[in-house]
């Protein structure tokens, strides 16, 4: 037989067309694109009536990350479960430099956290805590080994680097191919009003997002985008939650810049308002950046667009209640971060497609062909394509859905998202041609994510 599996009469949406038609698989890639591929096939799934789209590339996760004193509580192994079951079939987590530590040291530790743990494949971006001369020599050799991305942070103590090594860090990772993205806020501005709140003894949840205004995101952005405007590198700006950072990259962009950045679902459909939650619920929302008043939720729908944000991601990171809890009485100790993996594709569906907010391609580039291009995963990935993986997302457009936490796989107790109504579900996941969810369960085989080696980005 020519193919091991053909997905037939689905809708194939990809991020530039819509084609009714048959996917024929073999040995994890898509051979063929065509009508009546059934016969020549060893297996057959019927999508009639379902969308087939590229599956999800959720380039934003922190699946076992070490936050405060403890760690995000879903590790690769329940993660990955979870966006699989959600239509994500690609991550890339962050590798955060432990202060001492190589980046070849850093690597090893994540590998080892994610090699036979994860059940969809996986990259990893190295997060750069400081400079000297090793990791000067070290960036240029893990580009060549397929680690094409940093990231820098500019806040949280023990992670945050100044002015001086976030150029650096730009200057010779752009020299050598590699995309650098940032956490934008302003330190000494969090510092500053934390100090003031809890002095005047504000300690609940709420005065996280009140001690880091949106100026101080809109700062930050401005200066990480003027240090890669003098390095001539590019940069990609993580989770802009606002106006004050996404304006600031349509400046740049405007002007000509090879900048970009990405928005999370929280950030277009939550706002302030959840810090408001009686008792200590606010507590599930501390994330930073935190959520923002609703006007923004229409600038960053129209960010995304007008391609002034290219990438829709999670920044999945989330705590149990009874993490958050460690900061009862001071919301600076409360960890920071919100669930979010397996939502991301049904949440942009409903709220971006369904709603009218953006078009079903825009939905695919956003979710997929985008974040492939950037992070150099295109077109092995993030398309649908002859030659590409068979990573797919097999789409109900009329299921409907009310959001429960008991409906979900992530490792934590609460969503952000509780009693949300979607149109539209994920109903299986294939994963280089193997079905490994269905009907909101997990039904691969245990543990077979891939790491992949990613190449230089294209700039969007
Ligand atoms: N923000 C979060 O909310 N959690 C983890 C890291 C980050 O930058
Ligand atoms: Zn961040
Ligand atoms: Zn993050
Ligand atoms: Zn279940």
């Amino acid at each position: 037989k020519d193919f091991d599996l053909v997905i037939r009469n689905g809708t194939i949406v990809t991020s530039s067309d819509i084609f009714s038609g048959d996917i024929g698989i073999k040995r994890g890639e898509i051979k063929e694109l065509g009508r009546n591929l059934s016969e020549r096939a060893e297996d057959v799934y019927d999508a009639k009536g379902k969308y087939i789209f590229p599956g999800g590339i959720d380039a934003h996760t922190h699946l076992d990350m070490p936050f405060g004193g403890t760690f995000s509580s879903d590790d690769f192994n329940t993660g990955t479960k979870a966006a699989a079951i959600g239509g994500t079939t690609t991550i890339v987590d962050f590798a955060v430099q432990p202060q001492g530590k190589t980046l070849n040291e850093t690597i090893e530790m994540w590998r080892e956290k994610a090699d036979g743990n994860a059940c969809i494949d996986y990259g990893l971006h190295l997060a750069i805590t400081q400079m000297n001369d090793k990791t000067r020599e070290e960036i240029p050799q893990v580009i060549r080994d397929g680690y094409s991305s940093f990231k820098v942070f500019m806040i949280y103590e023990g992670m945050m680097v100044d002015d001086l090594t976030f150029m650096e860090v730009l200057d010779i990772a752009s020299e050598n191919n590699g995309l650098i993205s940032v956490h934008a806020e302003n330190p000494f501005v969090i510092d500053y009003f934390t100090k003031k709140l809890l002095e005047s003894g504000k300690t609940a949840p709420k005065y996280h997002e009140i001690s880091r205004p949106a100026y101080c995101e809109g700062e930050a952005t401005n200066r990480a985008i003027s240090l890669a405007k003098m390095t001539n590198a590019p940069l990609y700006v993580v989770h802009c939650s606002c106006e004050e950072s996404a304006s600031e990259i349509k400046k740049a962009r405007e002007e000509g810049f090879p900048i970009m950045g990405e928005t999370c679902p929280q950030y277009l459909l939550l706002s302030r308002d959840n810090y408001e939650e009686e008792g200590f619920n606010g507590a599930k929302y501390v994330m930073s950046p935190p959520l923002r008043d609703k006007k923004n939720w229409n600038y960053l729908w129209k960010a995304l667009n007008d391609g002034v944000l290219q990438t829709v991601a999670t920044d999945h990171c989330p705590f149990f209640m009874k993490q958050k809890r460690m900061g009862l009485d001071d919301f600076t100790k409360i960890p920071n971060g919100a669930p979010g993996i397996e939502l991301r594709m049904a949440l942009m569906y409903s709220y971006g497609v369904d709603k009218g907010n953006i078009s079903i391609e825009k939905f695919v580039q956003l979710t997929s062909t985008n974040v492939a291009k950037i992070f150099g995963l295109y077109p092995k990935k993030g398309s649908i394509v002859v030659g590409g993986d068979a990573d797919l997302m097999i789409f109900d457009p009329e299921k409907k859905v009310k959001i429960s936490k008991d409906i979900l796989h992530e490792n934590v107790d609460y969503t952000p998202y509780e009693e949300l109504e979607l149109k539209g579900y994920p109903v299986a996941t294939f994963s280089r041609g193997e079905l490994i969810a269905e009907d909101g369960e997990y039904i691969g085989s245990e543990n077979r994510g891939e790491f992949i080696k990613r190449s230089g980005p294209k700039i969007i």
